[in-house]
């Protein structure tokens, strides 16, 4: 039997690359120029069965179609959008990520920026760090308590979210279809916006929710409202975004996810009135090792022939 190659499409922590070598060998395809990935296509195509990537990484389609032995992409991580789903359970291909070992991290983080963003927290550090404190006091921030939070998406993301910031306010919710919660259901999401003073983004990233936080909702969430993304980049027009924050359209945003990652608009970074922090969300030494510990589930699953575990549904 030929040997197992996984295709590795982004850097993994030290345990996980580890562990996967022990199973099978691995290809850093992200270390390869695109002349040396052709090259190593033209030898090696054949033989992986198996990638190992990140949700914000995925897999582009032209290597998924290039990859003829294809079975398995791991996900690390619990979004898929980088991936062709349908194009890839056509072929009989599983999908796996990372479900629930997440969820309590990523609803933390949303809380901690929504603290951050209202009381000034990364620039009050700073006024402290600066020696700025002997010069005077540093300025009012706004109140966290009593807040009315409107969520975007209460899947097991958003829940954690609202569970959380009902101990802080109102917690109100938009989605699809109204969820088993003991929180109000918006189905309108202008008029979520339109009450609440803190949007929280949690939903899944795909074609229905690709720039749903548009020009329009920014302005209905309006001057005195917040804006917090731990969702994807792709669900905020970040040029809207930027247009109101400029223009006093919104109070402020805090985001650990951007449209084009890693790179992050000079705006967005300049501006007084953001919270930035790089897709942090999932990143705990805690969370990251459940993780890895079911990617790597998935890949053992496939190699004894059976079904991953947390592979996304077939139709
Ligand atoms: C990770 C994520 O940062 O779960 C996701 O979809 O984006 C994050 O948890 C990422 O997948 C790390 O590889």
């Amino acid at each position: 039997m030929k040997d197992r190659i996984a295709l590795q499409l982004g850097p993994l922590s030290d345990y996980l690359e580890t562990e996967l070598a022990r199973r099978c060998p691995v290809t850093r395809w992200y270390d390869m120029d695109d002349a040396g990935r052709r090259d190593w296509l033209n030898d090696h195509a054949d033989a992986v069965d198996l990638v190992v990537t990140g949700g914000q990484t995925g897999c582009p389609d032209d290597l998924i179609a290039a990859l003829p032995s294809l079975r398995l992409i791991a996900i690390h991580g619990v979004g898929y959008d980088k991936v062709n789903v349908p194009m890839v359970h056509q072929r009989g291909i599983y999908v796996s990520t990372t479900p629930d070992v997440l969820t309590d991290d990523v609803a933390d983080l949303a809380v901690g920026l929504t603290i951050g963003l209202l009381r000034g927290l990364p620039r009050a550090d700073r006024f402290v760090r600066d020696g700025r404190w002997t010069g005077g006091g540093f300025p009012l921030g706004r109140r966290v308590s009593g807040r009315r939070f409107g969520i975007v998406g209460l899947g097991r993301i958003g829940r954690a979210i609202a569970d959380r910031l009902h101990g802080f306010g109102g917690v109100a919710y938009h989605g699809r279809t109204a969820k088993d919660a003991p929180y109000r259901f918006e189905p309108d999401l202008r008029a979520l916006a339109q009450t609440s003073d803190i949007l929280l983004l949690a939903c899944a990233a795909n074609a229905q929710t690709y720039h749903l936080i548009d020009a329009d909702i920014l302005g209905a969430l309006g001057p005195q409202g917040y804006l917090v993304n731990v969702a994807r980049g792709s669900v905020v027009d970040e040029t809207a975004l930027i247009a109101a924050l400029e223009h006093g359209g919104i109070a402020g945003a805090a985001l650990d996810v951007f449209a084009d990652e890693p790179s992050v608009p000079d705006a967005l970074i300049s501006s007084p009135l953001t919270h930035l922090t790089p897709h942090i969300a999932s990143a705990t030494i805690e969370t990251r090792m459940a993780m890895a510990d079911m990617v790597l589930a998935n890949i053992d699953a496939l190699i004894a022939g059976r079904q991953p575990p947390t592979a996304l549904a077939q139709p």
